[in-house]
């Protein structure tokens, strides 16, 4: 177990992004510690304004901040509004951070993406990989913007000496998830294609793409207790995975969803549909030593996941 580096007790903790899945998960799992979580809405501070995330970081004078906050989607979304991805999550970073800096925050924890690695990185995908190779073209964007976000972390602890980290979570789910069909990823659309073709009586449901690449995937729950443990106990430059450390291929976890579902029909594939990277596992071996493991299943996750939407969306 590594040892504490940075106490959250009594710490005035800002969570950027409070309404998204992270954010939401990591406001729940804040609660847990003895520290005081600040949050603004949209309406507030709109943080792809640099002038409105600084007066906001100035007004609320965080010890912390996570920042969790993004424009996030699937496969589709990101291959479809390339601009609004990279552009909207180099704003954020850039905006938050320097603004953290301004205002001299103690420890600030950035959150990027799996995808963030060169697409045909050797698996598990340790940290070291970044910056190896080419990325995956349907979210080069996104990835890009991530890749920023990470080296503004380090530039600012390099020339200012603070103590800014990075974690890059492999694909997450659970509640408060997107179920919107073309911009979701692929839990929530599976979730939402086999509960609706059940509810019809349909014969089938249909998956994009081919059903072979692989994904890890992580409960939000599991992730922002992650995030919370690494605020505790990490303060290096380099970034650190946060994944389950095991992965299946789409059509394996479409049988699995479909299982939890009850869903008892045939599984189709819209081969017009990107396979996005072949494979996308990353090594949990940083996060391992740092003393931090899972603790929700697949399964059991995606019955939670499944739990959610039939309370907030069916
Ligand atoms: O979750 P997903 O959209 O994101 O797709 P990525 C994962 C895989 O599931 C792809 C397949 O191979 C999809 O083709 N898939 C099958 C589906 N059926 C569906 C479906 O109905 N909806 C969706 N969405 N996918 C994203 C990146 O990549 O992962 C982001 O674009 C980010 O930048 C995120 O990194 C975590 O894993 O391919």
């Amino acid at each position: 177990m590594a040892e504490a580096v940075y106490s959250l007790k009594g710490k005035r903790v800002y969570v950027a992004g409070h309404r998204g899945m992270v954010g939401s998960a990591l406001v729940r799992r804040l609660t847990r510690e003895d520290c005081e979580v600040v949050t603004a809405t949209r309406q507030e501070a709109d943080l792809i304004r640099q002038s409105e995330a600084e007066a906001l970081m100035a007004r609320l004078k965080p010890d912390a901040v996570f920042i969790p906050a993004a424009k996030v989607g699937g496969i589709l979304a990101n291959d479809t509004w390339p601009a609004g991805f990279l552009y909207e999550n180099l704003m954020i970073a850039a905006n938050l951070i320097h603004a953290a800096h301004q205002v001299e925050v103690e420890k600030l924890l950035f959150l990027g993406s799996s995808c963030i690695y060169p697409k045909l990185a050797p698996q598990p995908i340790t940290e070291d990989a970044l910056l190896t190779g080419p990325l995956e073209p349907t979210n080069e964007w996104y990835a890009i913007a991530k890749i920023a976000g990470i080296k503004l972390c380090q530039a600012y602890r390099k020339e200012h000496g603070r103590d800014f980290i990075s974690a890059m979570p492999t694909n997450l789910y659970g509640p408060g998830d997107n179920y919107n069909l073309q911009t979701s990823h692929v839990i929530p659309a599976l979730i939402r294609k086999a509960h609706e073709a059940r509810e019809a009586g349909a014969a089938s449901m249909t998956i994009w793409g081919t059903g072979s690449p692989m994904r890890e995937f992580l409960h939000a729950d599991d992730c922002a207790d992650a995030l919370v443990h690494l605020m505790q106990v990490y303060s290096e430059p380099g970034h650190v995975n946060v994944g389950s450390g095991e992965d299946l291929t789409i059509e394996a976890l479409a049988r699995l969803v479909m299982k939890v579902v009850g869903f008892e029909g045939d599984l189709e594939k819209d081969l017009s549909k990107p396979d996005g990277t072949p494979r996308k596992l990353m090594s949990a071996d940083r996060l391992r030593a740092l003393g931090w493991t899972p603790k929700i299943g697949l399964r059991e996750g995606l019955k939670d996941a499944y739990d959610w939407f039939l309370k907030n969306q069916a």
